[in-house]
């Protein structure tokens, strides 16, 4: 069982990463992230469309150029589409992964230790991670090069480095996440800031100003991607596709992947929208559009994992006091219980709105276990007395939502 209250989770694999990587927990991925069956469109010239099997409990997926990798909750990867270099065959023993990235022709599995394993195409040296392979939290992969994140912030960079895309700018500190991009490299700083390095042919290391509010980062072939916290999606680099056109409205973003030259963005709703380039369809989101978890972006294909989780949280809420008497005009502490439980995929945000209907007060309210003060006063003509009313939304991690309510009366008289 997975309960959570109050507090909105962003689907960013970085963020658990860091969250694993700074306190230590090794393994048991499963039991924190919801798992689900991987949907994929677009481009299908190495067979990207058949999927492995069985398609079930997948918890992260990454997009190569034409390959994919997907790790299930039970720590393996599943590897599919083009294997012209191997990249396809995760070495053994296959186990223990809690990340994954995917290049041009290489594959990176991030283990629950913390050591980066990589493989398949090494023309440019991109699969020999530096020395001491130990403490990374985060990975990404590049057309021929490779980023790693270690616990402590700083950026170790390998492989193809013609264009700087190795040369991490200094001070090579304070960052939170990673991005590949064919000849470019962005880091995030814990301060909210974007760093761009490398290849810089069609701006893709300008980021916009104001550089602030960032939280998280995507790279594709010659632009890149920023999801701010307010939830918009700031785009730079070549538009040449429409790869930088962010589909109005530019609101409500949890996450974005970038593919060679398309873009993929979750909405909070978990809907998938995507842009640029789509002669094979790549930015068609297949229906139903629902019930998305996760999306990476490919050469010219485009993945997903949709949630097995159809069913809404069971919710329940409770005042006390639930009547407030004598009706004295005093201020009254009225403690608000009850529980938000979702046993598939967990709680992802709780939403209180307290109600009253002379319209006086609203108090705010944010967790069960807290409370409000409500006034112990009516109007003498109101016959069934005054009526607050507490509403509680949950909404789980799939995106289903319930509600459920609970009333505080302050009566019209001692007989009431
Ligand atoms: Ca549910
Ligand atoms: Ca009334």
């Amino acid at each position: 069982m997975h309960r959570k209250t109050g507090k909105k989770i962003v689907y960013l694999s970085v963020a658990f990463l860091s969250f694993l990587g700074f306190v230590g927990l090794t393994g048991d991925v499963a039991s924190i992230i919801p798992s689900g069956k991987i949907k994929l469109w677009g481009d299908d010239s190495f067979y990207q469309s058949i999927l492995p099997l069985p398609n079930e409990n997948f918890i992260a997926i990454a997009a190569g150029s034409y390959h994919n990798l997907g790790l299930r909750s039970n720590g393996t990867i599943a590897a599919w589409g083009e294997n012209f270099f191997g990249e396809g065959n995760p070495p053994s023993p296959n186990e223990d992964f809690i990340a994954i990235s995917a290049g041009n022709g290489h594959s990176m599995g991030l283990k629950s230790n913390h050591s980066i394993v990589a493989w398949g195409g090494n023309q440019s040296g991109q699969c020999n991670v530096p020395l001491p392979n130990e403490n990374f939290i985060a990975i990404a992969a590049g057309l021929r090069h490779s980023l790693g994140l270690k616990n402590g912030g700083t950026i170790v960079a390998w492989g193809l480095n013609y264009s700087g895309q190795c040369k991490v700018p200094s001070p090579n500190e304070r960052f939170i996440a990673i991005a590949a991009g064919h000849y470019h490299s962005l880091g995030l700083k814990d301060n909210g800031t974007i760093v761009a390095w490398g290849g810089n042919g069609s701006n893709q290391c300008n980021v916009p100003s104001p550089n602030q509010g960032f939280i998280a980062i995507a790279a594709g072939f010659d632009n890149s991607l920023g999801l701010k916290s307010d939830g918009s999606v700031v785009a730079w680099g070549s538009d040449y596709y429409g790869q930088c056109k962010v589909p109005f409205p530019n609101e409500n973003f949890i996450a974005i992947a970038a593919g060679d030259i398309h873009g993929l963005g979750l909405k909070s709703d978990h809907t998938v929208v995507g842009w640029g380039y789509n002669v094979f369809g790549q930015c068609n989101t297949p229906l139903p559009n629902k019930n998305f978890m996760a999306i990476a972006a490919g050469g010219y294909h485009s993945v997903g994992i949709v949630g097995e989780d159809f069913t809404p949280p069971v919710i329940s809420i409770t005042a006390t006091p639930s009547i407030l008497w004598p009706a004295n005009k005093k201020m009254v502490a009225v403690k608000i219980q009850g529980s938000a439980i979702d046993n598939i995929s967990g709680i992802a945000s709780l939403t209180f709105k307290v109600k009253d209907e002379y319209g006086k007060v609203e108090p705010r309210l944010s967790d069960f276990g807290s409370f409000i003060q409500l006034e112990a006063w009516r109007n003498g003509n109101d016959m069934d007395g005054r009526l607050y009313t507490i509403t509680v939304t949950a909404r789980d991690m799939a995106g289903n939502e319930s509600t459920a309510s609970t009333t505080v009366l302050v009566p019209h008289d001692e007989r009431k």
